[in-house]
């Protein structure tokens, strides 16, 4: 073996397989963590967990929300269909907002303060909507979102189409930093 001549070195495939095997191995490695993480949040979302129930006061249900940076707590906030309903909001720390388009909800929330909403029906069909903060908060503005649940929708797999592109994107991105290694190397 130690006597093979120089000329004999199979040089392309032996320089480029075992660098190929390691980019593959450290590829996997980057994408399937966050990747199960991603259809762990999709499929169990933890804010489920903390699903607000508020108190009813007479005939409104008030249901307390933080606000942070960057996010909403309790993440998810049910209701049942044609309830009247009524968000105390308090901000942890800065300006954020506090919006539910299909309720006609926006509000300011001024910091380490507690905000009411007017008190709104939930006419609305059973279903799953978008709370998201109405005013620029930083680098995690646009993923500073919750969910109102009206009702007891199925799950429908219209949900799940943001995760999935994540995880599409997530797979794109990783997919080519293994290309750009295999060429580098
Ligand atoms: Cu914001």
């Amino acid at each position: 073996m130690s006597e093979r001549p120089l000329g004999d070195l199979p040089r392309f495939p032996a320089a480029t397989r075992p660098s190929l095997r390691r980019s593959v191995a450290l590829t996997l490695l980057l994408v399937i963590p966050p990747a199960a993480l991603i259809v762990l949040m999709a499929v169990w979302p933890p804010g489920a967990a903390s699903t607000a129930e508020g108190v009813v006061r007479d005939g409104v249900r008030e249901i307390t929300i933080r606000a942070y940076t960057w996010g909403f707590s309790p993440r998810v906030v049910s209701v049942d269909p044609q309830e009247t309903v009524r968000f105390l909001i308090q901000s942890e720390d800065i300006h954020h907002g506090f919006a539910i388009n299909e309720l006609g909800v926006n509000v300011q929330l001024q910091p380490e303060r507690q905000t009411r909403t007017p008190a709104v029906r939930a006419d609305l069909p059973e279903g799953v909507y978008t709370i998201h903060c109405s005013i620029f908060c930083g680098l995690g503005h646009v993923s500073m979102k919750g969910h109102l649940v009206v009702g007891q929708p199925a799950r429908s797999l219209a949900g799940l189409l943001p995760w999935a592109a994540s995880l599409a994107g997530l797979m794109m991105v990783a997919g080519f930093a293994a290309l750009v290694r295999r060429e580098g190397g």
